[in-house]
């Protein structure tokens, strides 16, 4: 069994909110299959335009492991994720089409706004990159966690979904985002108290971005 470390104790403490972001209404639609797909569509929209700020993002904590992690394998952990968001992008453009959601005329909604405002401030260099690393995971084990649950037995997921569903949800993601966990424990293991107040922090507001993120999918735009 994966040693507990920092972040399992504050999964722990912060339940409930990491229940809603990952177990949300529009995700358990998605497996029941009762999924509205004006929702779905509105989902794609709004995460196509969210990826797109996402990838600068990764590559400024791409440019943080190869300077300041002391450890070459950061480096690649993080390069193998910017690479699948170029797969991601082409993903959302063929789905754009498939679904006739033409990105060009998608307007960012206020909480993708505002989760956007909050990954620039992560990019100031008074972040530590422990902190921004705790976010990176945070981020990514929401989806990792709430499209893997879509392809568990008993699952109603409608076919045309699938796609979406093994995207986030396969097992070469997952792994993944367990070295991205890694990289942070490793890094938290040696922070200061201060900084461990604020990758806590951090992971709640990511929480807190994840379920806003999902509340707009009701919208149905
Ligand atoms: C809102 N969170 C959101 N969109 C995504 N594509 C990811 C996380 C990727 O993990």
């Amino acid at each position: 069994p994966e040693k507990r470390g920092v972040i399992d104790t504050w999964l722990d403490k912060h339940h409930s909110l990491y229940t809603a972001a990952t177990r949300h209404d529009f995700v358990i639609s998605i497996l029941d299959g009762s999924v509205d797909l004006s929702s779905f569509k509105t989902w794609l929209g709004q995460d196509y335009l969210f990826v797109r700020e996402f990838a600068p993002f990764v590559a400024n904590v791409l440019i943080r492991a190869g300077k300041e992690s002391g450890e070459t394998s950061d480096m690649e952990v993080v390069l193998g994720g910017l690479a699948s968001l170029n797969d991601e992008i082409e993903w959302f453009k063929s789905e754009g089409s498939k679904w006739g959601v033409d990105f060009s005329t998608v307007v960012a909604q206020k909480a993708n706004k505002e989760y956007r405002r909050f990954l620039e401030g992560l990019m100031s260099s008074e972040v530590e990159y422990g902190v921004v690393m705790t976010a990176f995971w945070a981020i990514e084990a929401v989806y990792q966690e709430s499209f893997a649950h879509c392809l568990e037995n008993g699952n109603k997921t409608p076919g045309e979904l699938t796609g979406a569903c093994n995207r986030w949800g396969n097992d070469g993601f997952r792994q993944y985002c367990s070295s991205v966990k890694n990289i942070a424990e490793r890094c938290l293991e040696n922070a200061s108290g201060e900084a461990l107040v604020e990758a806590e922090d951090v992971l709640v507001r990511v929480l807190e971005h994840e379920v806003a993120f999902w509340e707009m999918s009701r919208g149905g735009q």
